[in-house]
């Protein structure tokens, strides 16, 4: 009996057990069915910006980080919940207009990512101006494949809504719908998520989140869409920053100067006192293509001749951010670095600046800046009054053809050309000058190599053949592709600059001028494109297997260590003097101003580089991703790992001590143009 009545209640159990999964999994499927749009939008939401963070960040670990998807999937969710208080028949428009608002992110921080390696930011909005000029380069080296896939997001959605559509879908579930509640219950799922979301952040993630220049961390953590939110909110504190937290940012100011003490002497002060100076903006000059040649022909000879008699700084580093050619000027200039948000040139031309022009200014030179593309580009025609040259020649006061034309605009020959008889009028006119030529032929994508002039970038080879008779045989090699035509380019930009010195020369122009010359930032190239460079399997014309015993290896260290750029400061006479030196201790931009400045006898106490030959080998160079580098390793922020330069044993200790540094002085730099700290009449205003 008792056997009976147990196997009758195990029987029970078994039967309500089964009724209630069978119970859950219809809810589940009435569940599905009746959201097909809502969970169409997350999930291609959701997607897009998964994809992004593929196609941008693959080299990256973690890019496909559960917590970026988690994230997205609560922007998404929440977002979708508000759908739910429409009727059925009018969520389409809804989801509709949300996805392609979405997708349009995606899709403008895909192109973003590609020209600055690195993610869009609404502050940059008033630079669209500049698009126009560059619109080409952005069409022919950026909107990629890559780039458009993301429409396919919103036409998913479209052809999911057109089926329904067809099955009476909307009629359908109206009747089964209680909005509100659905909209509540949608809410409380993302509520949910984000709880579990918050609880899994390190103390890492949320100090990076709100300082957001650390951009493609963010990105992995948070996802795009909060990503971008967050960029709406810290691209308008700037204005609203400079209103609150002076005091504060001031305290740090004074606190990080405490020690700063006056200029440092060493054998090189003053050695060029009273002597012209003619500063050439090398865009896009990269140090690795001075090693570079074909066939047996330097890819830059002339460069090289100038490195060799001069004094040339092999381990030199451009630190710019966003702002890239405008960066470089500003910490050429100013030893201060790029702003967190936005650029200083476009958001904070106003700001008081101490600047080489000005302090050059104060011993009577007249200084003076040319580019012949359009003055307003960059915003340096407000930009360049605020760095204290007297003079900006721009595109007016050139003679610019179609004919005279590569690229961007006015080739560096002819610019060059033009250039040397205005500096024969200057030179007559004053006594000491001080003058800045920003070059422009050598601007991605390279792409005009008809008018750069031979420079074949093939590998040519003479065989012998059995019966003793020879033949040339070539191989493609660089031919054709991207970083190929970069090395015509940069060979037609080093043939200007040869043309430049001896036309200098011809007009006694190089008898009292010291000539410095820079790279403002790598040719921003993709990584891959160094593959061919440097594993190129010549007999299959294409490129070794990685298994392949010879393959060398370009990772993402080779790759930021290989962004090097040269720079050199040149005189006529310099040849076998004790000037003429290669300096190979790790330098950045901004330690060109206290360099030169010793060497001219100006100091600036609010530099935040070093005079190279004082600090020596204890130098190290801060990027504005708070990445840096050293004599002895380069230390990457965002993966928190390094990469050895020397055979010296590396501590924990150093690498915090060296984060720290390069946090804070990230944080002073960006403080001192946003709260305009050097300016005194501000600051006196202040005090009263
Ligand atoms: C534009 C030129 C190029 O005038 O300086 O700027 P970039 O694109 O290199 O920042
Ligand atoms: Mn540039």
């Amino acid at each position: 009996m008792k056997r009976i009545k147990n196997s009758i209640n195990t029987l029970k159990k078994n039967i309500i057990r089964k009724t209630k999964k069978i119970k859950k999994e219809h809810l589940i499927r009435e569940y599905f069915k009746t959201n097909i749009l809502f969970i169409t939008f997350v999930v291609t939401t959701v997607l897009s910006s998964t994809v992004l963070r593929f196609f941008c960040m693959h080299s990256l670990e973690n890019y496909l980080s559960w917590k970026a998807i988690l994230a997205d999937t609560i922007i998404a969710t929440a977002i979708g919940a508000f759908g739910y208080l429409l009727k059925p028949k009018n969520r389409f428009t809804y989801y509709l207009s949300f996805n392609i608002f979405l997708t349009a992110i995606c899709m403008i921080n895909s192109v973003y990512y590609t020209f600055y390696t690195s993610f869009a930011s609404i502050s940059m909005l008033s630079l669209t101006q500049y698009i126009g000029d560059v619109g080409d380069a952005v069409v022919e080296n950026v909107l990629q494949l890559k780039d458009i896939v993301y429409v396919l997001s919103p036409l998913a959605l479209i052809f999911v809504h057109l089926k329904l559509k067809k099955k009476n879908y909307y009629k359908k579930i109206e009747l089964k719908s209680d909005r509100k509640k659905k909209t509540v219950k949608t809410l409380s799922a993302a509520g949910i998520m984000l709880v579990i979301f918050l609880v899994t952040l390190s103390s890492l993630d949320v100090s990076r989140f709100f300082k957001q220049w650390n951009k493609e961390y963010i990105v992995m953590r948070f996802g795009i869409y909060i990503y971008q939110a967050n960029d709406v909110v810290t691209s308008i504190q700037p204005k609203i920053n400079s209103m609150f937290g002076f005091d504060k940012a001031k305290r740090e100011f004074t606190d990080y100067y405490t020690n700063v003490g006056e200029m440092e002497t060493n054998e090189y002060t003053n050695i060029f006192a009273n002597k012209n100076v003619l500063v050439i903006h090398a865009e896009s000059m990269m140090s690795n293509a001075m090693t570079q040649s074909f066939n047996g022909e330097e890819a830059t000879p002339n460069l090289n001749k100038l490195a060799k008699e001069g004094m040339f700084f092999s381990n030199f580093y451009s630190q710019v951010s966003v702002g890239t050619s405008s960066d470089s000027e500003l910490t050429y200039n100013t030893s201060l670095m790029p702003t967190k948000s936005g650029t200083a040139f476009v958001s904070y031309s106003d700001r008081e600046y101490i600047s080489t022009p000005k302090l050059l200014k104060e011993k009577g030179y007249y200084t003076f800046s040319m580019h012949a593309n359009n003055a307003d580009f960059w915003n340096r025609r407000a930009m360049h009054k605020s760095l204290g040259y007297d003079r900006f020649y721009s595109k007016t006061d050139y003679k610019v053809t179609k004919e005279t034309s590569i690229g961007l605009g006015l080739s560096d020959k002819e610019f060059f050309s033009q250039s040397i008889k205005k500096l024969k009028k200057i030179n007559k006119e004053h006594t000491n000058w001080y003058g800045l030529m920003i070059m422009l032929t050598n601007h991605t994508p390279f792409s005009e190599t008809d008018k750069y002039g031979e420079f074949p970038v093939d590998i040519k080879e003479t065989i012998t053949n059995e019966d003793g008779t020879t033949e040339e045989k070539v191989y493609p090699y660089m031919e054709g592709t991207k970083l190929g035509n970069y090395f015509k380019s940069i060979h037609y930009a080093d043939s200007a600059l040869g043309d430049l010195i001896t036309g200098l020369d011809a007009e006694g122009l190089l008898d009292n001028t010291v000539v410095i010359i820079y790279g403002d930032h790598d040719a921003r190239l993709a990584r891959k494109d160094y593959n061919r460079l440097y594993n190129y399997d010549k007999e299959n014309d294409s490129v070794l297997d990685e298994d392949d015993p010879e393959y060398k290896e370009y990772d993402s260290y080779q790759y930021e260590i290989g962004r090097r750029v040269p720079f050199i400061i040149w005189t006529k006479d310099m040849k076998d003097t004790k000037l003429n030196q290669e300096v190979t201790n790790v330098m950045g931009m901004y330690d060109v101003m206290p360099t030169i400045g010793n060497m001219f006898g100006f100091y600036n106490k609010y530099a935040l580089g070093h005079d190279i030959f004082n600090i020596k080998e204890n130098n190290i160079v801060v990027f504005p991703n708070g990445n840096w580098v050293t004599n002895k390793m380069y230390y990457n922020s965002q993966k928190a790992a390094y990469l050895p330069l020397s055979e010296e044993p590396i501590s924990e200790e150093e690498i915090t001590n060296n984060t720290e540094y390069a946090n804070k002085l990230l944080d002073v730099s960006n403080d001192i143009i946003v709260f305009d700290l050097l300016n005194e009449d501000k600051n006196k205003e202040e005090k009263e």
